[in-house]
């Protein structure tokens, strides 16, 4: 039995299926782990959707901002981009089905790992997690979200890329936490020494001018000795954050690079490089 994490697909079905046949992953016995961003950019969104709701009693997911994106398309909130591939998944008869899988998804999500008689925690979000916000509350504000979405979501979907907050304060409106909260965590690269997300900057991390950092360089007690965190969104990092237990899995493949997946038990990684058309 193992755990494996894959970096966000956008669309890559090709590649996915070499991954979990690269690993030999046994649907009766291992677990999938996807960081977000399942969809869009990529040539197959609707494949890769379809065979991932087919295994979705096997698969624990976390929601990327082109997922949410496709929902806000979904439910009118916002207009499809040039750039987006999410076309043909949009008109599929089948897309209320992977909508409303899409939207029981949470953004965050841990489990206990045991491995060698060790036990470590593992908490999957797609972007990062903001240097103010706690596990508890990560974990109380996703409740949330989760509750507003299912019960009305288009209001939430309409101001989800919202970027008027940059900083979680406990004086926001309840709604306009939930919408700091999605964002924060699906679009997260870098802050300033305040904490401040600045949405704008998506380079590399030598890139990253002096009045920034990248959020897994702040202080958080969710990056405790005893868990371990893995995220994706981040491409330019190419996986790289020189934190001992931080794992970026987002290794551009959409973008002609490869595709991640990384055996959790051992944090061992497996590589597929992007299929040239
Ligand atoms: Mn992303």
């Amino acid at each position: 039995m193992a755990n494996y994490a894959i970096g966000d697909i956008q669309g890559c079905y090709k590649e996915f299926k070499l991954a979990l046949k690269k690993v030999n992953f046994n649907l009766e016995k291992d677990y999938l782990w996807l960081v977000g961003d399942l969809i869009n950019r990529g040539p197959d969104s609707l494949k890769l959707l379809k065979h991932v709701y087919k295994i979705r009693k096997r698969t624990h997911i976390v929601l990327g901002n082109h997922d949410l994106h496709f929902l806000a398309c979904f439910y009118g909130q916002r207009k499809l981009a040039k750039a987006d591939t999410i076309s043909e998944l949009m008109k599929s008869k089948e897309s209320l089905k992977y909508a409303k899988f899409l939207m029981k998804q949470p953004l965050i999500f841990k489990k206990k790992i045991v491995f060698k008689n060790k036990s470590k925690k593992v908490i999957m979000v797609h972007a990062g997690i903001p240097p103010n916000l706690s596990l508890k509350n990560c974990i109380d504000l996703n409740k949330e979200f989760q509750v507003a979405l299912k019960g009305n979501p288009k209001r939430i979907l309409k101001k989800v890329f919202n970027n008027s907050f940059s900083k979680f304060s406990k004086k926001m409106s309840e709604i306009d936490k939930m919408i700091f909260f999605a964002n924060a965590l699906t679009r997260i690269r870098a802050c300033n020494h305040k904490g401040e997300i600045d949405f704008n900057f998506k380079g590399r991390i030598n890139e990253i001018p002096k009045k920034l950092n990248a959020w897994f360089h702040f202080k958080n007690s969710i990056f405790s000795e005893n868990s371990q965190l893995i995220f994706g969104h981040w491409a330019a990092i190419k996986g790289k954050t020189k934190k001992e237990n931080i794992f970026g899995l987002d290794t551009g493949c959409v973008w002609g690079d490869k595709l991640t997946i990384m055996r959790l038990e051992d944090n061992k990684r497996f590589q597929i490089k992007r299929i040239k058309k």
